[in-house]
């Protein structure tokens, strides 16, 4: 007879700002809503079936429980370990208490923008800038209220919250940009959870799988590398102006236009840079035929920049997440969240699409 060999070691980690230790109860947890419950029980049964009951509801069925509760509450709190022969439970307490978590962007991990026409201004960048200095003035502007461009394909942005983004039923978040009727400039939306609990976006990262993400047009683990000018044009109009290439044997040249006549080229990078993504085809067209009107629609769902921050359509299902493989996840919630530009096209006087964020909404959050 193989007994079940059991105890339990509770550890609760959490995002910066929302952590509070167990209260000394035996078996009674204190924890803040939004906030990852780790449970990393030692134990032992020698082949069997672990399962995890939240109010009598089954919520896990492997040992280790990582939990997010969007509520507060008092709830009580199952572990059983069973095999052949025997069977244990662990009965918990769980105290989930309320707080004020800031519905927006408070931190920003990484800022690395393609070429564009806002680049250097949105946020201003000089020579002496560094990635990290542009790290904060990204995270400056977003928790600001104010907006960054992410220039052409590839750009893109990293950022986090104090608490998290807890995957409920249907719509869960909107990433705030500035698109209106007839202006998307789509973002590819990606979205990540602290497995490894160290509080930074260094682990799998999961795409939202929008309404383009099966398209034949669209193009996986697309690579695009920009070229820094050697020196800026002397006419306001250059079509041959920042050279790219792409890693489907494509080349070419982003222009400048005569509405923005400062460096589109990151000023803190180096020669070249190579920026990766989904490529989805750009809907933009020239409406008025004589390229005075340019117009690019707004992909159904699952993207950034791509409807009205209002709209029921720039709201975002994290059941929509995909691993890199193209499998469905199915994520508690989420700390993480990267932006970059779908597309890489320009509309002649225009000039390219770019994504822009302007902050984060967790539905979540509002009404409470
Ligand atoms: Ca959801
Ligand atoms: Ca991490
Ligand atoms: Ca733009
Ligand atoms: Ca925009």
């Amino acid at each position: 007879m193989k007994k079940v060999f059991f105890s339990l070691s509770v550890v609760a980690l959490l995002t910066a700002g929302c952590y509070k230790d167990d209260s000394g109860l035996k078996n009674h947890i204190v924890i803040d809503k939004m906030s990852w419950l780790r449970i990393q029980p030692e134990a032992n049964i020698g082949g069997g079936a672990y399962i995890w009951l939240l109010d009598g509801e089954e919520i896990a069925d492997a040992k280790d429980l990582l939990y997010v509760f969007a509520q507060a509450g008092s709830y009580s709190l199952e572990f059983k370990a069973i095999n052949e022969t025997d069977e244990s439970t662990e009965s918990f307490t769980v105290t989930v208490n309320d707080k004020n978590c800031t519905n927006g962007i408070t931190r920003v991990f990484e800022y690395l923008p393609a070429p564009g026409q806002f680049i250097n201004e949105m946020p201003a960048a000089t020579a002496a800038d560094t990635p990290e200095t542009m790290r904060q003035k990204a995270e400056k502007a977003l928790t600001d209220g104010s907006m960054i461009s992410l220039g052409g394909f590839g750009g893109y942005v990293v950022f986090g919250f104090d608490h998290v983004v807890v995957n409920r039923e249907g719509a869960d978040f909107t990433v705030l940009g500035n698109a209106f009727i007839n202006s998307a400039e789509p973002g590819v939306i990606m979205v990540s959870y602290d497995a490894n609990g160290n509080g930074l976006p260094d682990d799998e990262w999961y795409e939202i799988a929008g309404s383009e993400y099966n398209k034949s047009a669209t193009v996986k683990n697309y690579e695009i590398t920009y070229y820094k000018p050697e020196t800026e044009p002397v006419v306001s109009h250059e079509t041959n102006y920042i050279r790219w290439t792409d890693n489907r044997g494509q080349s070419g040249f982003l222009s400048k236009n005569t509405f923005h006549l400062q460096s589109y080229y990151p000023l803190w990078k180096g020669d070249s840079y190579t920026l990766t993504g989904t490529f989805m085809e750009a809907n933009i067209y020239d409406a008025s035929g004589n390229g005075t009107n340019w117009v690019n629609t707004p992909y159904d769902w699952g993207y950034a920049d791509n409807w009205a921050n209002n709209d029921p359509k720039a709201q975002i299902d994290i059941d929509w997440a995909v691993d890199k493989n193209g499998n469905p996840v199915k994520l508690k919630g989420i700390d993480f969240v990267k932006v970059y530009t779908g597309n890489r096209t320009e509309g002649g006087w225009m000039g390219e699409i770019s994504t822009e964020v302007s902050g984060f909404r967790d539905l979540n959050l509002l009404n409470q």
